[in-house]
């Protein structure tokens, strides 16, 4: 098995754990409609911000050269520029929307990508767009009418980012047969690997920042490592869960062991007991996710 190291939750990304979203999260039986869509969307529109904000910083750095002397053909170029585009069209589209329902849309966070070169480059971006895929997922249901559709067209073109960066990755573009929704507050807990600060506050709170490691290289066990800030030292009554596709498997976090078919991404929490997390519950969620990639790194 050879995986790679995707998101490590870093110590250094601490402040991150003051970030919040733009608004308050939706509250079930809500009447207030504006603030609903407002919200849901600023959501979105926090998260497209960190996207397109990551290729304009990665292809103001990194020309075609860059690419093609890492072992890429200007094909791979050219994509990153389409992908960058059109998640500047989908803020320009979200701003219109927020406004259209007399929002205000939210500015830009401060961000830190990692991107000393093409090969960290690559691996923030497949799981930006990984973590995309999951966002829109999750928060689809509290859309409706023309905005569930506006998130479906967007979703499906993160899509169509995340696979293509999996093949660029050497690994299947669709490694499942349904993806994973992720909530608030776990996309939000992996967007603060990327930002520094935001020039606004809200309700939604990020889980602890998890740090979890693959197994090394050609070891031959399965076990994840884990570490938090908190309870990170108690292995002994606390557990892993691993979301993938429409999977999620727990192990106590003294064996922490990863599914034997992961074909690609997999979330990773640590929980206070075994009940399986899901969207709709995460109370026992104590860190996570760390996002990882059974992955051999072809660059
Ligand atoms: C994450 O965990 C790994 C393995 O335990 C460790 O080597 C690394 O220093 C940790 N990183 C951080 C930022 O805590
Ligand atoms: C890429 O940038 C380098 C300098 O960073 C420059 O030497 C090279 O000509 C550029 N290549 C292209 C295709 O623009
Ligand atoms: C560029 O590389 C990709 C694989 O990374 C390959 O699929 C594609 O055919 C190549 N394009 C050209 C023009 O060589
Ligand atoms: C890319 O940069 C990271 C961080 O500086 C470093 O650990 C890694 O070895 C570099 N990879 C390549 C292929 O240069
Ligand atoms: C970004 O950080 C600087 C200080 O480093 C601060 O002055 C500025 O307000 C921050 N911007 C945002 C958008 O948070
Ligand atoms: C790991 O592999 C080595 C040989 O490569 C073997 O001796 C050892 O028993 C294996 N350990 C486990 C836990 O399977
Ligand atoms: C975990 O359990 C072991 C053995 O039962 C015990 O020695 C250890 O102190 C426990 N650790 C914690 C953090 O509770
Ligand atoms: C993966 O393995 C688990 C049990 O370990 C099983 O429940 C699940 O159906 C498998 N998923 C796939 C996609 O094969
Ligand atoms: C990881 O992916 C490779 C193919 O990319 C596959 O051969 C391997 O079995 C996968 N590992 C697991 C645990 O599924
Ligand atoms: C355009 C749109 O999706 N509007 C929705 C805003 O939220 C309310 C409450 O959920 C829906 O009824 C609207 O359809």
């Amino acid at each position: 098995m050879r995986f790679s190291t995707v998101f490590v939750a870093m110590a250094a990304f601490a402040a991150a754990s003051t970030f919040t979203t733009a608004a308050p999260a939706p509250k079930p039986g809500s009447n207030d409609t504006q603030n609903l869509n407002t919200t849901a969307l600023n959501y979105a529109l926090t998260l497209e911000n960190l996207q397109a904000e990551f290729y304009k910083q990665g292809l103001a750095k990194f020309n075609e050269s860059s690419f093609t002397d890492a072992g890429y053909n200007a094909t791979a170029y050219n994509r990153f520029v389409e992908i960058g585009n059109q998640e500047i069209e989908h803020v320009a589209t979200l701003v219109t929307l927020i406004q259209s329902v007399k929002g205000d849309p939210v500015p830009l966070c401060n961000y830190s990508f990692p991107m000393d070169n093409i090969t960290q480059f690559l691996t923030s971006a497949r799981a930006l767009e990984t973590a995309g895929v999951s966002a829109y997922l999750g928060a689809i249901s509290g859309l409706r009418d023309t905005l569930s559709t506006a998130a479906a067209t967007i979703t499906t073109v993160e899509a169509r980012h995340s696979a293509w960066l999996n093949e660029l990755w050497g690994q299947s573009p669709f490694p499942y047969a349904f993806d994973t929704p992720l909530g608030p507050r776990a996309i939000v807990t992996l967007a603060g690997n990327y930002i520094t600060s935001c020039p606004f506050d809200a309700d939604v709170k990020p889980f602890a920042a998890l740090n979890a490691t693959l197994p090394a290289a050609g070891s031959n066990s399965s076990m994840v490592s884990t570490s938090f800030e908190g309870m990170g030292s108690n292995m002994n009554s606390t557990f892993c869960q691993f979301l993938y596709g429409n999977q999620v498997m727990v192990s106590p976090r003294s064996e922490c062991t990863l599914p034997a078919n992961l074909t690609g991404y997999v979330y990773v929490f640590v929980t206070r007991n075994d009940d399986p997390i899901s969207l709709k519950k995460d109370s026992n969620i104590l860190a996570g996710p760390a996002l990882l990639f059974n992955g051999t790194n072809s660059a």
